[in-house]
């Protein structure tokens, strides 16, 4: 699909990293709303959410908790709101879902896949944890799975694709679930424009380095054609090379802190506007503009932000 505005997606807190890594996570419901509306006003379109428990900061499936800081979001920005299906590779699919069945957003992640999920690396010995249950979060991702089997993927896309008119940001971590994907655009359960999401450097997944990008892109090019449209994420410190990477390639970015807690080499990210902020400047170096919630509405066929339950 040829190349218009870049949408800038940020993933203001996720599961993936705990408060004991940066004093700048997000954890309550007012900062996160804080976070995300900061980030909608430095240029981010789309913003993908995640809750956790405002008191211990582990990640939570409880729609109560997203119920704090969703309306509030709505009410300050025009952004779109995704919300994670994914939630933390140790909840249950109902647990995963039961906030989106609540709020009913104009978009929700969508995993391809089960696999491994790995981020007992970043547990780093001799840390003071600040919560018990950090280190054994991270440990348990070394033996279990995080499960999204084709009868999972389908239900989600009965649920709240047909039941609530949501569509999906497709987070694709390996070139099967390009595959998969497929696999459900030939059943008429997907139609385009589909928003994909390449998801490079998860350990159980595909590398963060540009060959594996470039192939992605390749293998979406010849299964989706001009009825898709891309975007970038890489784990850690390969993000901001590899979005860049994705930008000039005709694509669009994620950023946030759910993806890397850092702005440059060795310096934490202050906020999530500060990555916002530091994608929009190097896309404006590239020559590209980056797209209002409007216009990604209209690139990615939304219902629009007048008609979710929240
Ligand atoms: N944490 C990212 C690598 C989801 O929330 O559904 C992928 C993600 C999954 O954002
Ligand atoms: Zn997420």
């Amino acid at each position: 699909m040829a190349q218009q505005k870049v949408i800038v997606t940020c993933a203001v807190t996720g599961s993936v990293h705990t408060p004991t890594m940066s004093p700048y996570l997000p954890i309550t419901p007012d900062q996160i709303a804080a976070e995300s509306i900061a980030a909608a006003e430095a240029g981010a379109s789309i913003l993908h959410l995640h809750a956790r428990d405002p008191q211990t900061g582990r990640p939570t499936a409880e729609p109560s908790v997203f119920m704090q800081f969703l309306p509030r979001i709505k009410q300050s920005t025009d952004a779109v709101i995704n919300i994670s299906t994914g939630g933390s590779s140790l909840m249950s699919l109902d647990d995963r879902l039961a906030a989106s069945l609540l709020a009913e957003p104009e978009m929700c992640s969508l995993n391809m896949g089960s696999m491994n999920f790995g981020i007992f690396p970043l547990a780093k010995p001799g840390t003071e944890w600040k919560n018990a249950w950090e280190p054994e979060l991270l440990e348990a991702t070394r033996s279990t799975v995080f499960k999204n089997t084709f009868a999972d993927i389908e239900s989600i896309l009965k649920r709240l694709g047909d039941g609530c008119g949501t569509r999906f940001e497709f987070e694709c971590y390996d070139v099967g679930h390009l595959y998969t994907l497929k696999h459900f655009h030939e059943r008429g359960l997907v139609q385009g424009p589909l928003f994909i999401q390449f998801v490079l450097g998860i350990l159980g997944g595909i590398g963060a380095d540009v060959e594996n990008l470039v192939h992605m892109k390749r293998i979406a090019d010849k299964l989706f054609g001009d009825e898709y449209r891309f975007s970038v994420l890489a784990a850690g410190r390969a993000q901001m090379s590899l979005i860049t990477t994705g930008a000039a390639m005709g694509g669009n970015v994620r950023v946030g802190l759910e993806d890397s807690l850092y702005l440059g080499p060795g310096e934490l990210a202050k906020s999530n506007a500060d990555q916002v902020s530091r994608i929009r400047l190097i896309l404006k170096g590239l020559s590209l503009e980056i797209a209002s919630p409007t216009e990604a509405r209209a690139m990615l066929s939304l219902k629009g932000g007048d008609r979710v339950a929240f």
